[in-house]
């Protein structure tokens, strides 16, 4: 097989995932979703990106050592001089498929709006439409039934990036009602279709 032929092979079977958490209690989902993620879809790859309040919710030490890790302060760890990479621009060319879950409120808000001031929401800002991006959002009833929510959440599927939904139940905080992401299953089932 030729050089390029090869490349070509391999660009066209590579799984490569990003993942972005933010600030809602969701993420304390994030090891379960990279779990099923490797579970369902043979050869992924998975890196994160995950806010400061992402990680709150989850222990970034337990994952699995294969996933990296990205945080805001990596951006500028590597980031000394011209020429050194830009990690934003980098994670957009290394992923095959961006999936933000959870996608909280004050994340929808920024991203709705082309606010780019994190790791996070400068990867989106700098994303190649070409690729799909995957959006699923948790947030408490309120918010979610908000008229700012689904405004910002049409703008976003107008730019082509694929909604998976939140449902209703009891949420972290008793409330009951929509607002809480969707199940692992209907995310990763949803990477998987975006992907093959
Ligand atoms: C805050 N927000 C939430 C976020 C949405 N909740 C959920 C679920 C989890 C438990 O199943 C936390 C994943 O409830 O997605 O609760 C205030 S109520």
């Amino acid at each position: 097989m030729m050089a390029d032929d090869r490349e070509q092979k391999e660009s066209s079977t590579r799984k490569r995932v990003l993942l972005g958490c933010t600030g809602s209690v969701a993420s304390i989902k994030v090891p379960r979703i990279i779990e099923e993620l490797f579970l369902r879809i043979s050869s992924v790859e998975i890196e994160i990106v995950a806010t400061e309040y992402s990680q709150k919710f989850f222990d970034v030490t337990s994952l699995p050592e294969k996933v990296k890790v990205h945080t805001d302060a990596e951006e500028w760890q590597t980031w000394q001089k011209m020429e050194d990479p830009v990690l934003h621009v980098e994670l957009r060319r290394w992923a095959d498929v961006l999936v933000i879950a959870p996608l909280d409120a004050n994340t929808l808000a920024k991203i709705s709006h082309g606010i780019c001031d994190n790791l996070l929401t400068c990867t989106v800002r700098a994303w190649d439409l070409k690729k799909p991006l995957l959006f699923c959002p948790a947030m408490n009833t309120n918010m979610w039934e908000h008229p700012l929510t689904s405004r910002q959440v049409t703008t976003l599927k107008e730019f082509g990036y694929l909604e998976v939904p939140c449902i209703e139940k009891k949420l972290a905080c008793g409330d009951i009602g929509y607002g809480a992401m969707a199940e692992v299953s209907t995310i990763v089932t949803a990477v998987k279709e975006a992907i093959s």
